[in-house]
């Protein structure tokens, strides 16, 4: 098992110049978003009342984790391709690309998007409590067990990868069953105006979620795995680019929704929730 492990990631696919762009043209726009989210979250806060300033907090602390690791991600990216002398591609330098930046983003971010839901949830603190430490713990847990399987690279292994998948989805099926009865239940408790808003979080958190383990499917097929360590025939290749590609992207835009997008949609709620700032009032009466 050990065998293969690698903290520094793996060989890379060739890839048309086409390909290349997207994934660093998609990267790059990722820098910008969670950039701009960070800041719209911190500067927003004076526009809630006080008990609703922490969760506004974390969700810009989450941007700010994600933007940071997505600049660190594209230099990577940058790093681990050159232009191929002929053919018009792109091939691998030589420098690893480093997975381990999304998951070293994730297992900080994703306990931290359960805080920022809680937080603004304001449930009895006893409550919330206990529904916060489950799905940190569970969180947590479905990050590790994903990572052993994401670093995976040599296509005779792809079984150990669905397996460390398949780990990594029992406490993913649970944060999401957790998530979406609890937040059933405390729609009752909370102000009209912030209903319909939880009711959205909840199925962003649904779709957006949805994403992460489709896309570390299509990046773990025999062919993208062959492709990355650069043993497949001219069309399986073709094919495990394609997958690889698509994880990339597939990740990207999953991280700006479940992060920037989601945030975006914590600030509502908590305006919503707002009855002593000003725009509280005026949302509170509307
Ligand atoms: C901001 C980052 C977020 C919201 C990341 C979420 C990540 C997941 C829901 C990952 C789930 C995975 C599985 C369910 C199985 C395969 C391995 C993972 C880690 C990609």
């Amino acid at each position: 098992m050990i065998e293969g492990f690698s903290l520094l990631g793996s060989a890379m696919p060739d890839l048309s110049v086409f390909q290349y762009n997207a994934v660093a043209n998609i990267f790059s726009m990722t820098v910008a978003t969670m950039g701009a989210a960070a800041l719209f979250l911190f500067m927003s806060r004076a526009h809630v009342d006080a008990e609703y300033r922490p969760a506004l907090l974390v969700s810009g602390l989450v941007v700010s984790i994600a933007c940071y690791h997505y600049f660190m991600i594209r230099h990577s990216w940058h790093d681990a391709y050159k232009l191929a002398e002929t053919g018009g591609g792109y091939v691998g330098s030589g420098a690893a690309f480093n997975d381990f930046y999304r998951y070293a983003d994730w297992i900080l971010t994703v306990p931290l998007l359960m805080v920022e839901l809680v937080a603004v949830l304001r449930l009895h603190p006893s409550k919330a409590t206990s529904l916060l430490t489950r799905l940190v713990i569970a969180a947590a847990l479905m990050i590790a067990l994903g990572y052993p399987g994401e670093v995976i690279s040599d296509p005779a292994r792809w079984q150990e990868r669905v397996i460390w998948g398949g780990l990594s989805s029992i406490p993913f099926f649970y944060i999401l069953y957790v998530l979406w009865t609890e937040l059933t239940n405390s729609l009752s408790s909370q102000p009209p105006a912030a209903r319909k808003l939880l009711e959205i979080a909840r199925l962003v958190i649904l779709i957006t979620w949805a994403v992460y383990p489709i896309a570390y499917a299509l990046g773990g097929t025999p062919e993208a795995l062959a492709a990355k360590a650069g043993t497949a025939n001219a069309a399986n290749a073709i094919v495990g680019a394609t997958g690889v590609v698509g994880l990339q992207i597939g990740y990207a835009i999953a991280d700006m929704t479940a992060k920037a997008g989601f945030g975006v949609l914590i600030y509502l709620i908590a305006r919503a929730k707002s009855t002593k700032t000003a725009l509280g009032e005026a949302y509170a009466a509307a």
